[in-house]
């Protein structure tokens, strides 16, 4: 099965985790995409969805799907969103498409995160990605000499030949070299310093469930 496959058969698999008559966390990416097109099928089963980027909103929008603010409701019973690394305990790097802030500020307001992924994002430790850290401006290069500190090479993340700007107005830098090995620890230290808007690390708002599209079916990690 092609990698696109293996994509869709994960997001078709993450709608037995949809609850009718709830709305949906929805995250960002390729994976999702998947899911977001699977559901299209069951829109009129779910009052909407809470989207984590513009991009998602584009596409739901495009589906019928109706967009919720994340402000208009309490709490929200499952959150669908991909990965790009995930290790055995199923903490997890995120934000190759710069909407780490967002994806885990909808993760923080529902009661499961599901994880949709092809297995090539297992990882046996994170940080081969180069991990997306979302700071403000200003802060950028003095950020970028305290992950040099830790072994990391940061690099601002650049879009038509600018800076790229996140759906909040800020910028990423995309750091390489770094091993995870201690993924809670690591994103309490980098939370802290002043600049940082969000660390692309989701160990302490990690998946409650993956579903890994592999070969040979889905594969479910708890
Ligand atoms: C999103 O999914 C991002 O955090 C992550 O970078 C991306 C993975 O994208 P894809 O599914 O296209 O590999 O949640």
């Amino acid at each position: 099965m092609t990698q696109d496959e293996l994509k869709a058969l994960v997001g078709q698999a993450a709608l037995q985790y949809v609850t009718p008559g709830e709305v949906v966390g929805v995250g960002t990416g390729s994976t999702v995409n998947k899911f977001i097109d699977a559901l299209a099928a069951i829109k009129d089963n779910i009052p909407g969805a809470v989207s984590s980027s513009e991009a998602s909103t584009a596409r739901l929008k495009a589906l019928g799907i109706p967009v919720l603010d994340a402000s208009a409701v309490e709490g929200l019973s499952v959150y669908i969103d991909g990965a790009d690394e995930i290790d055995a305990r199923g903490y997890m790097v995120k934000g190759g498409g710069a909407a780490l802030t967002r994806e885990k500020i909808v993760a923080a307001m529902s009661r499961r995160f599901v994880c949709i992924a092809d297995e090539s994002k297992m990882v046996p430790v994170l940080g081969a990605f180069p991990l997306p850290v979302e700071v403000i401006p200003m802060a950028a290069v003095r950020l970028a000499r305290q992950f040099d500190g830790l072994g990391g090479s940061a690099r601002l993340r650049i879009k038509d030949g600018q800076p790229l700007v996140t759906d909040n107005g800020q910028h990423i830098l995309d750091v390489t070299g770094l091993k995870i090995s201690d993924p809670l620890a690591f994103e309490s230290e980098v939370n802290q310093w002043p600049g940082v808007v969000t660390v692309g690390v989701f160990a302490h708002q990690k998946a409650s469930v993956c579903l890994l599209g592999t070969p040979g079916g889905v594969r479910t990690l708890t």
